[in-house]
C-alpha cells in the first residue's frame, strides 16, 4: 500500500426482521467494492454486523449444513407500522458492543461505506449509521446497495448517511472518494468486462464457510414480480475460465467446500457457460459443492445440462417454478411453460438427482392470487417426489407488478419500504388470515 494511501471501513449493517437466517446470504456487492479499494491502493478494513464465526461468539445452532446457520439473535420491539403483526421482531447479528469495538480497533477511516440489502431491512442499516455517526462524527458515511437502489429518495431522506449511491458504483465510488480523500489513482480494470475484476474480498470475514460466486449480471426475462431487471439493465458474464479459476483459488488457498450460485440467469446459453464452466471444475478435479438457492430457470435444463450439474457436485438445486397454474401465466412471466417443469424433473432424476435435493419455489402472496391455485401448485410439485418451497412475495418499487400491489395492499404501500417485508404477506387483503398461512405452509412441508 502507498504510504499516503487512506484507510476505508466498510460495513456490512445487522438485520432487523421477523425472520432470518444465513442461508447462504454474504453481501458480494460490498465485498467487490472492498477488493477494487485494494486493487487500487487504498487500506481496506471490514465489519460484518452479521458475523457468525466471531471469535468472541458460540450459540448453539450458528454452524450448520452446506455453510448455512443461525445468526445470533436480540429481540426488539416491532416497528410502530407493523404492530399488528403476530410475531417476534428481533435484530439479527454481533451486539453492538462488538461492532463498537471493532470501530475503535480498526485505523480511523477517510470514509465508511455501508451495503443494504433487502429494502425492509433498512431499520437495522439506519441503525448502524446512528453508531458509526456517533463514534465517527466526522468521517463520511456512504450508502449503496439494494435498499439504497431501489429506495433512493427513501435512503436520502432518513438513513442519515452523508451520499447514497445507487447501482453499480464501481467507478463512482473511487471519483468520490478520490473527492473526500484527494488520493487519486487511475482505474485498473474496465467496467464492462468482469474478468478485470477482482474477486470478492471473503478473505476480509473471520471465516470463510462459503463462497458465493456470481458467474454474470443482469437476466434476459422481464418477471414481473422481479427487479433484477431494475438492478442491472445489461446482462454480462464473465468467461468461463475466469469462474473456474475463482472457485479453484477459493478451495485451494481457503479449502473452501462449499460455492453458491447468485446469478439470476446461470443456465441461459449453457453452451457457452454452465457447461464449460463445470467441464472446467471436473477436468481440474475440484471436489466441491454447489447449491443454487436463488433458483434456476427450468427451460435451458436439459439433460447435458442435469448430467453437468450432477457431475460437478450440484447439491441443493432450487427451481424457479413460481405457479403450476398456466393460465394467464404471461401477465407475470414467460420464463416456464406447461411440461418444461416435467421434463426438467425427468432430466435431473435422470442424471442422479435424488428428490430431496430439488426444490422448486412457489410465489405465494402475489396481489389477487388465487389460493386454490397455490393448493393445486403444491400438490402438483409433491406428485413429482420434490419438495415445493413457499416463496413469500416481496412487492418491490420499479418492478411491472409494483402498481398491482399497491392496489392489492391492505397498507400503504408507497409510504414506507418497511411494508415490502415479504412475511407480512403485505398484498393479501379479504382472503388473508395467519391460520390459512399455516395451513399452507403445512401441507408444502408435510
Ligand atoms: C443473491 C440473492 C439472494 C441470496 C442472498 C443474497 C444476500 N447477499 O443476502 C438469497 C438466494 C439467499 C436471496 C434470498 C431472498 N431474496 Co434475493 N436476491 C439475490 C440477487 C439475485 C442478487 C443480489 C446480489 O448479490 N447481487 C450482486 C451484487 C454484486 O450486487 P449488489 O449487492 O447490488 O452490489 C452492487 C451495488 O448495489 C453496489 N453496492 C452494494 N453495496 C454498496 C455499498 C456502497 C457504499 C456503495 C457505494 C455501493 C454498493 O455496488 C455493488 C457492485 O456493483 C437479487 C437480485 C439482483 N439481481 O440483484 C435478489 C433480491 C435482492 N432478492 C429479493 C428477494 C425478494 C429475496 C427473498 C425475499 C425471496 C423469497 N421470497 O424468499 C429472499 C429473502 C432472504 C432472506 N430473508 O434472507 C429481491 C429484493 C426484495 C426486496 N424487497 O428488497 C431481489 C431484488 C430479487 C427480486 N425478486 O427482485 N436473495
Amino acid at each position: 500500500m502507498p504510504k499516503d494511501a487512506p484507510h476505508v471501513l466498510l460495513i456490512n449493517p445487522w438485520i432487523d426482521d421477523f425472520a432470518a437466517f444465513d442461508f447462504w446470504a454474504k453481501p458480494i456487492g460490498l465485498l467487490t467494492l472492498a477488493s477494487i479499494l485494494r486493487m487500487h491502493g487504498y487500506g481496506v478494513s471490514y465489519i460484518d454486523c452479521l458475523d457468525r464465526f466471531h471469535p468472541e461468539l458460540t450459540y448453539p445452532g450458528r454452524v450448520g449444513r452446506f455453510g448455512k446457520g443461525h445468526y445470533l439473535k436480540r429481540r426488539l420491539p416491532k416497528p410502530e407500522k407493523l404492530y399488528d403483526i403476530p410475531r417476534h421482531y428481533s435484530r439479527y447479528g454481533i451486539p453492538e458492543r462488538l461492532l463498537r469495538k471493532a470501530i475503535n480497533s480498526n485505523p480511523r477511516p477517510a470514509a465508511v461505506l455501508v451495503t443494504s440489502m433487502m429494502t425492509y431491512w433498512y431499520p437495522g442499516v439506519f441503525a448502524l449509521i446512528q453508531v458509526v455517526r456517533e463514534m465517527l462524527p466526522e468521517v463520511p458515511v456512504v450508502l449503496g446497495g439494494i435498499y439504497a437502489t431501489l429506495c433512493h429518495e427513501h435512503a436520502v431522506r432518513h438513513a442519515g448517511a452523508d451520499m447514497v449511491l445507487s447501482g453499480q458504483s464501481e467507478t463512482s465510488l473511487l471519483e468520490l472518494l478520490g473527492q473526500f480523500t484527494g488520493y487519486t489513482n487511475s482505474c485498473r480494470f474496465t467496467p464492462d468486462e468482469l474478468d478485470t475484476y477482482p474477486y470478492p474480498a471473503f478473505d476480509l470475514q473471520s471465516s470463510i464457510a462459503y463462497v458465493p460466486i456470481l458467474t454474470g449480471q443482469g437476466c434476459p426475462f422481464r418477471c414481473a414480480y422481479c427487479a433484477s431487471g431494475f438492478l442491472n439493465p445489461g446482462f454480462r458474464r464473465r468467461s468461463p475460465e475466469h469462474v473456474v479459476e475463482e472457485i479453484a483459488f477459493w478451495h485451494k488457498k481457503y479449502a473452501v467446500l462449499d460455492f453458491v450460485f447468485y446469478d439470476d440467469a446461470l443456465l441461459i446459453d449453457a453452451d457457452r457457460h454452465i457447461i464449460p464452466i463445470l467441464e472446467g471444475v471436473v477436468a481440474r478435479g475440484l471436489q466441491v459443492r454447489f447449491h443454487t438457492p436463488n433458483a434456476l430457470h427450468i427451460r435451458p435444463l436439459s439433460k447435458e445440462v442435469a448430467k453437468m450439474l450432477f457431475r460437478a457436485g450440484f447439491k441443493t438445486i432450487r427451481l424457479g417454478l413460481e405457479t403450476a397454474s398456466f393460465d394467464g401465466r404471461e401477465a407475470i412471466d414467460t420464463k416456464v411453460g406447461p411440461d418444461e417443469f416435467e421434463q426438467a424433473l425427468h432430466h435431473l432424476k435422470k442424471a442422479g438427482f435424488k428428490g430431496e435435493a430439488i426444490g422448486a419455489y412457489l410465489l405465494y402472496g402475489l396481489p389477487g392470487q388465487d389460493l386454490v391455485e397455490l393448493e393445486t401448485s403444491i400438490k402438483m410439485v409433491k406428485t413429482f417426489g420434490v419438495s415445493p418451497i413457499l416463496a413469500q412475495y416481496s412487492p418491490i418499487p420499479h418492478t411491472a407488478l409494483w402498481p398491482a400491489a399497491v392496489r392489492a395492499s391492505r397498507y400503504d404501500l408507497t409510504s414506507d419500504p418497511i411494508f415490502q417485508n415479504n412475511s407480512i404477506f403485505p398484498c393479501q387483503k379479504a382472503s388473508f388470515s395467519w391460520e390459512k398461512i399455516s395451513y399452507f405452509k403445512k401441507l408444502a412441508r408435510e
